[in-house]
């Protein structure tokens, strides 16, 4: 059954980069109950919180594209946040989503969760035959958590809970913070400061030699509402565009879409992470779905947000990872053992 112009749907995460793009691509189809609440109106860790909305809003459509998310450096500095607080997300979304008879609810993993040495592109079946990246396991394994979740519903209960895989993605509305974004905004404004700066180099992480998948962010909402409406599973269902590219490749199209004019250097002394993961789109592509923005198209599109924000995204990023470093109120700190 697809989603109706007037049903009610909620966006997990929707002032985030990828609920955001979920939320602009609902209203240009017309759907007119749209439920967003932002992270401060609801809390999604808190699970009385989130059981009071379920409760009160029974939403009939659920994207749950919440999480703590950063990129290689953050995922390093901050592991106890990145697990702690997406299992909770994701407990108490799909455990009130079940409560109160949600029609469908699509989970947004990451291509993360395929073992570190996956054969190469990696198909849906990989997951779980071997080590993870020890970069980003922790949010790795809680994402595992979420697609099991789901999974564990569905056979328990019959729900109708998906789970979607998206490779890496960026867009507007991204983390442009230079030590704790992914890769390709945190590139943006380095290479953007340096053009200004008219500097004579610029560093890029690492040796340059890692492959990464880029999807634009509007692109996989166009696949979410696709999913949504049209795949009832069973399974994960792999979204991105099928072709990777160096880090190295990459740096060079974010240099020139940003005219900066000198040389880029390499830091090895970075972590590189995993060394490839491009995903296999078989299974996507035999559903109908394919993306349409080429990657210089989407940084571009992606610059001219950065140079209409500033680069300041509210909602996303250090800010929110932060504070959730702070004991919360009422909790107890214990002592180290
Ligand atoms: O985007 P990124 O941080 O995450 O890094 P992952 C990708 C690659 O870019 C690594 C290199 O090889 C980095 O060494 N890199 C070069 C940089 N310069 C920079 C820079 O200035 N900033 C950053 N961040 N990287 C993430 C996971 O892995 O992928 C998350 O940590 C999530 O959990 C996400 O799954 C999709 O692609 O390595």
């Amino acid at each position: 059954m697809s989603m109706q112009s007037d049903s009610r749907i909620f966006v997990a995460g929707g002032s985030g980069m990828v609920g955001s793009a979920i939320l602009r691509r609902l209203q240009a189809g017309g759907h007119t109950h749209l439920l967003a609440p932002s992270s401060s109106e609801l809390d999604l860790t808190d699970q009385s919180a989130v059981r009071r909305f379920f409760h009160a809003e029974r939403p009939e459509y659920v994207f749950l594209a919440a999480a703590v998310v950063g990129g290689i450096h953050a995922n390093a500095t901050y592991p106890a946040d990145f697990i702690t607080s997406n299992l909770e997300i994701q407990m108490n979304t799909i455990q009130s989503a079940f409560a109160t008879g949600a029609t469908k609810l699509l989970f947004l993993g990451s291509s993360c969760i395929y073992p570190r040495d996956a054969p190469q592109p990696i198909r849906e079946e990989y997951l779980l035959t071997g080590p993870l990246e020890p970069t980003n396991e922790p949010y790795a394994v809680a994402k595992i958590a979420g697609i099991k979740l789901c999974e564990s519903f569905n056979r328990q209960f019959g729900t109708n809970f998906v789970s979607a895989m998206p490779t890496n993605l960026y867009g507007p509305n991204d983390n442009y913070d230079p030590m704790n974004g992914h890769v390709l905004p945190a590139l943006v404004r380095r290479f953007h400061e340096a053009a200004q700066a008219k500097a004579a180099e610029v560093t890029v992480w690492g040796t340059g030699e890692p492959r990464r998948e880029f999807l634009y962010v509007d692109d996989l909402a166009d696949a979410c509402l696709f999913l949504m409406n049209e795949y009832d599973g069973p399974g994960i269902v792999n979204v991105g565009t099928g072709e990777d590219q160096t880090i190295a490749e990459l740096a060079a199209v974010v240099s020139d879409v940003v005219g900066f004019k000198g040389r880029i250097r390499f830091d090895a002394s970075k972590p590189d992470g995993t060394p490839r993961k491009l995903l296999d789109l078989s299974k996507l592509h035999a559903l109908g779905w394919r993306h349409t923005t080429t990657l210089r198209e989407g940084i571009a599109l992606a610059y001219g947000d950065y140079l209409r924000t500033g680069g300041r995204t509210p909602g996303t990023g250090v800010d929110s990872v932060e504070a959730r470093l702070q004991p919360r109120a009422g909790a107890e700190v214990l002592p180290p053992p």
